[in-house]
């Protein structure tokens, strides 16, 4: 995939009722395929005008979007704050196995949270904090170490200078038709489908180039 314009519809890494029990097939057809296809045609859209922003990656354009033409920085940070979160979000599931973290993100999350049962309470707290819609995140700061974050609607951690490793889609769009209301009981399955192999490569490669 290659990360700027013209952007493209990264198809999900797992079919649409891989994710079963914990998240309908309906569910992941219309947040992936209506959704993120919304975000990445209205970013391309956004973007066409401005040749000078063509070779941009994502999170460039999203850490530096004080730096973009006042008229781009609205269309931006929703909009590629939509592809980049949601690229993240699908990324960061896949089928329930009963992972846990391991390796060095284990050993991280046991040193900035005590063990993984209180990094989950934290994780959950945070998720449930989140006024309307927004994300639950669990990012790396300058320093090297691990923080819990929440952001609203599509905004993203790279203007606060975060590394992110994984995060909630909290949007009632993540988890309505099956939840309806119950925020709680989404992200209590939510915890069931982490890839955590995916989330130790994003640390290791928050360590390796920070953002
Ligand atoms: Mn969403």
């Amino acid at each position: 995939m290659d990360d700027r314009y013209v952007f493209e519809l990264v198809p999900l890494p797992y079919p649409y009722h891989a994710l079963e029990p914990f998240i309908d097939e309906k569910t992941m057809m219309l947040h992936h395929d209506r959704h993120l296809k919304t975000y990445v045609d209205n970013l391309n859209k956004a973007l066409a005008p401005y040749p000078a922003y063509h070779r941009w990656s994502l999170p460039m354009l999203l850490k530096n979007i004080s730096a973009l033409p006042l008229s781009l920085q609205t269309p931006v940070r929703n909009n590629g704050g939509g592809v980049f979160n949601h690229n993240l979000f699908f990324s960061i599931m896949e089928p329930a196995h009963g992972g846990k973290p391991y390796g060095n993100l284990a050993r991280a999350i046991e040193k900035y949270f005590g063990s993984y049962d209180n990094f989950a309470k934290q994780l959950k707290q945070s998720a449930l904090s989140v006024f309307g819609s927004g994300y639950a995140w669990l990012v790396m700061d300058k320093m090297g170490r691990l923080k819990m974050i929440t952001t609203h609607n599509q905004d993203t951690p790279l203007p606060l200078g975060y590394c992110p490793i994984l995060l909630i889609d909290v949007w009632e769009h993540a988890y309505y038709l099956k939840y309806n209301n119950r925020r709680d009981e989404y992200i209590d399955a939510w915890m069931n489908i982490i890839n955590w192999d995916q989330a130790e490569k994003n640390y290791e490669s928050c360590i390796t180039y920070k953002y």
